[in-house]
């Protein structure tokens, strides 16, 4: 992103934890299996809820308590529901769960792809609070499970594109953040929603390093007929299981249609506001990043062209690329949102 060339942050001796993440290879569902399922559901009646699924289609759908070998409390309950989160064009296959898990960008746990996935393994994530404060009726601290009790959880399978010209499809389990805060009654004078990450840098070894040149405790925000959106989710699983730590345990957004770094990882306050909320890219190089940050074709990064993406899987053979699309594709469902805006301007 802005910055290059970096060292690797954490010598390896340094930092003793898990490899990889909490889930066992010998646990983890074959990809094809997966894969297979996909195939399976895609040939049921597209874009279905769960609520109009006859029983065996429900019955396939993922349950992440059953597969998770963590199976924490709050995800007993199954997955209600499997949305097609668009309705224009395919979605396309899943990237693997391995390239998922190990390619990631969380700096609190290094500025390297591999680093989320080395640092995280001891990150931990339960007992887990949420503060929800600033313009609502009903703020306060919760904790996950008061969070999640009310929200029945979906799959969404998502496009999902990273202002680095790279892009995955991820079978996403969460919920509506609309259907979250409205629960928090935002007063008259709410028009923006910010979000913050833990800052904990005993556990977040890239806060305690000046290398990222971040701000911390990382920052997000939306306006918030965007935030009220449907396709923005809270995530709290992905592929069936519970989150792995390097993809934002225990709970993170998914902003589809928006870069990648939009989709805050992690989260422990949420705050109503009146005035636009700082955004950690955006204060980092603003004029690389802007509050909107829509996956947009037509509006380069200074550095380099938005116009295309590699889909992962890539190699050095074969980099897979293919071109980006307006709003990642969901410009169907969120156009109207910038209606009237210069998307040049505000990017
Ligand atoms: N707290 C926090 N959230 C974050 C980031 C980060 O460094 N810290 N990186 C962002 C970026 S740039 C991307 S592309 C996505 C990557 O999500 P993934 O690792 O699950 O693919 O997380 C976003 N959320
Ligand atoms: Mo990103």
């Amino acid at each position: 992103m802005s910055v290059k060339n970096l060292p690797k942050a954490f010598p390896k001796t340094l930092i003793k934890t898990r490899k990889n993440n909490p889930i066992l290879s010998s646990e983890i569902t074959p990809e094809s299996v997966y894969l297979d399922r996909r195939r399976f559901m895609a040939g049921l009646a597209g874009g279905a809820l769960a609520a109009g699924l006859p029983g065996s289609a429900a019955a396939l759908i993922t349950n992440p308590a059953a597969e998770d070998p963590r199976k924490p409390d709050w995800l007993k309950q199954a997955v209600a529901a499997r949305v097609d989160s668009n309705t224009s064009g395919e979605v396309g296959q899943p990237t693997p769960y391995s390239d998922a898990t190990r390619y990631n960008n969380f700096y609190e746990f290094g500025t390297g792809k591999g680093d989320p996935a080395e640092y995280s393994g001891a990150f931990k994530t339960d007992p887990w609070k949420v503060v929800v404060d600033g313009e609502v009726a009903r703020g306060g601290s919760f904790t996950l499970e008061d969070i999640l009790k009310p929200h029945p959880l979906e799959e969404h399978i998502c496009r999902f594109r990273c202002v680095e010209a790279w892009s995955m499809v991820v079978p996403w389990v969460g919920f509506s953040l609309a259907d979250l805060i409205k629960r928090f009654e935002p007063t008259s004078k709410a028009k923006y929603v910010a979000f913050e990450t833990l800052y904990d840098p005993k556990q977040m070894p890239g806060q305690a390093s000046r290398f990222s040149g971040i701000q911390w405790p990382y920052v997000e925000g939306l306006r918030l007929d965007e935030a009220m959106n449907p396709l923005a989710l809270m995530v709290v699983g992905m592929y069936g299981r519970s989150l792995p730590n390097q993809n934002g345990a225990p709970l993170r957004l998914m902003l589809p249609w928006k870069y990648g770094y939009k989709s805050i990882k992690s989260i422990v306050r949420i705050t109503l506001t009146e005035k636009q909320p700082p955004t950690t890219w955006n204060l980092l190089a603003p004029r690389e990043y802007g509050f909107y940050s829509n996956v947009n074709p037509n509006v380069d990064h200074p550095r380099w062209s938005q116009s295309r993406e590699r889909r992962l899987p890539t190699s050095l053979f074969d980099p897979n690329w293919r071109d980006t699309e307006m709003f990642n594709g969901y410009g169907d469902e969120v156009a109207a949102l910038y209606k009237g805006m210069d998307l040049q301007k505000y990017f």
